[in-house]
């Protein structure tokens, strides 16, 4: 699963990047597009009492690879901002970073704090993006028609056509009802407005405070983009105490939750994504899930050969597992079930494929 953070310049994108990161990227430069690529490590509590019991060789989180590009200036004509956001075209998934804190914009003029009017800013750069994508195409699918060449095909055209007059209405592709068959035809443009998009307001300590207003204001705005509040550049300097310090300074600036879990609770909603593990002597391990997935893909997210091969699959819930304290007890009991094929993997369950290749 890749995430691509994108925002106005300033915004904060590297400071939480760095943060969420723990400082562990890399710097990639291509063309206009430089970016930053590094993995977030998900927490998970679950994952740290299992490994308790399992003893394993390996614990492995589950993770994003993330995608930090470089600021956008407010004031950067959109075709320019089109060139920047090439480089989160292979993500799954978007993060837009928004400043609320005082101080300068991109451009080093004082910044204007309005959340709603910056996010709507960087949506109209997805739009304005895949839409010199799709027009581009749709010139060479009529050029193939006017040809009668063998190559042209009347579904493209119409899909990019309901594509092209949805974003000229300025409306992002996530919106927009696009069935299997269609989904297949444009999946390979990658559509910046198609993929999952969430906020995050990115506080000083004073807008901190008042976070949960402009949280408020931007849900009733734009209700369809999952919206989070961070501190990152406090966070970023309270990771850096002793360890016994941290707690102390988070309580001070009011921080409950680290930046990570609300990122985590975020972008699962945003994207629809759950959890499932696998556990034995050898590793104990979280994997993110696509949802609505059946056993055979959650199986395929392991290996493809285990998609390829698969028979059944033994489930246990995570909370079963717990209350029971290990599997045997958790076998007797009757809770340990045979599943198929139809199954749907549920957050938290712990899966043990059984395949055949
Ligand atoms: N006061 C304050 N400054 C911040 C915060 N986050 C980032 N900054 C500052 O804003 C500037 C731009 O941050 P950076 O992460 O490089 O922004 P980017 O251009 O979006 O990657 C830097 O000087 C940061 O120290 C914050 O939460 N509060
Ligand atoms: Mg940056």
């Amino acid at each position: 699963m890749q995430l691509g953070f994108i925002g106005l310049k300033y915004s904060g994108k590297s400071t939480l990047f760095e943060l969420l990161t723990q400082g562990k990227y890399e710097s990639v430069k291509t063309g206009l597009a430089e970016y930053h690529r590094g993995q977030v490590i998900l927490p998970d509590e679950r994952i740290n009492r299992l490994s308790e019991i399992f003893n394993p060789k390996k614990t492995t989180f589950a993770y994003f690879d993330c995608i930090d590009v470089m600021g956008i200036p407010a004031s950067m004509r959109t075709d320019q901002a089109a060139k920047y956001l090439e480089a989160v075209r292979q993500t799954d998934s978007l993060v837009a970073v928004i400043q609320l804190f005082d101080g300068y914009n991109g451009e080093g003029l004082p910044a204007t704090i309005d959340p709603v009017a910056d996010l709507r800013h960087l949506e109209e750069d997805l739009i304005f993006a895949d839409l010199l994508v799709a027009e581009t195409r749709l010139n060479k699918v009529l050029h193939l028609k006017a040809r009668s060449a063998p190559q042209y095909e009347a579904h493209e055209e119409d899909i990019l056509v309901k594509c092209k007059n949805a974003l000229e209405d300025n409306i992002p592709l996530r919106e927009v009802e696009i069935n299997d068959i269609e989904d297949k035809l444009i999946r390979g443009f990658q559509f910046l407005s198609q993929k999952p998009l969430m906020a995050v307001l990115n506080c000083d300590e004073a807008h901190y405070a008042t976070r949960l207003e402009y949280e408020a204001t931007f849900k009733e705005k734009l209700p369809k983009i999952p919206v989070t509040s961070v501190s990152a550049l406090a966070e970023k300097e309270i990771q850096e105490l002793d360890a016994d310090e941290r707690a102390m300074f988070m309580e001070e600036l009011g921080i409950d939750e680290p930046a990570i879990n609300h990122v985590i609770a975020t972008s699962y909603a945003a994207i629809g994504l759950i959890s499932f593990f696998t556990v034995g002597e050898d590793e104990v391990r979280a994997w993110n899930l696509h949802t609505p997935a059946t056993a055979p893909e959650a199986a395929g997210a392991i290996h493809s050969d285990l998609q390829k091969g698969f028979i059944r699959a033994e489930v246990i819930a995570y909370d079963d597992f717990m209350r029971e304290g290990g599997m045997a007890q958790a076998k007797t009991k009757g809770l340990v079930r045979l599943e198929g094929k139809e199954y749907l993997v549920k957050d938290g369950d712990i899966l043990n494929i059984r395949f055949n290749i």
